[in-house]
């Protein structure tokens, strides 16, 4: 090898190294001040400590949510004792119906440990645009009320707050734990 084309290689290597990762920037939630189950006030700040599992979603949903939860539940079961350095954290998209006491009576059928976040709806569509959550009330005439038509992405931070990976509603438990064990050590 030359001395030219080993400058060449070496030209390459640096060049490679310098271009940034090809995944488009994950949304980071900023500052923000939510209620949680028990009607007190949930700081962003309160994210940090541990790896939270962040979605949205709201307690009426006839699918997604209630999928989603049992999904979080067969999680912490697999996590084991790590399951104690993370928390799920549930925002509604529906702060009019999800009062802090109705997400604490649903939250409490399900054996994991989760903040529940309502907030007033001008705190939760902000929120939600922090992190590029879409939602909308569709209109229905049956007894059931409306439905929220809703983002079903799931955000994983690290613990100090910090967007790390985002999962589509398709993610196995598997592909949940795997993105959790990335940020454990
Ligand atoms: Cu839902």
């Amino acid at each position: 090898m030359t001395r030219r084309t080993i400058l060449a290689a070496l030209a390459v290597l640096v060049g490679g190294c310098r271009r940034a990762p090809t995944e488009p920037a994950l949304p980071q939630g900023g500052t923000f001040t939510l209620v949680d189950q028990e009607g007190r006030p949930f700081s962003s700040e309160a994210l940090k400590g541990r790896i939270s599992l962040l979605f949205f979603g709201y307690t009426t949903c006839p699918d997604v949510c209630p999928v989603t939860l049992a999904k979080l539940t067969a999680v912490t079961n697999a996590l084991g004792k790590d399951a104690a350095r993370t928390r799920v954290v549930y925002v509604t998209v529906d702060p009019a119906r999800d009062t802090p006491a109705v997400m604490k009576a649903h939250l409490a059928m399900y054996p994991i440990e989760a903040v529940g976040l309502s907030g007033t709806a001008d705190a939760i569509a902000d929120v939600a645009r922090r992190y590029q959550v879409r939602y909308e009330v569709e209109a229905t005439t049956s007894k059931a009320g409306y439905f929220v038509a809703h983002s079903t992405m799931m955000y994983v931070l690290d613990a100090t707050g910090r967007t790390r990976h985002r999962l589509r509603y398709e993610a196995t438990v598997a592909d949940v734990v795997a993105a959790v064990r990335d940020l454990l050590d």
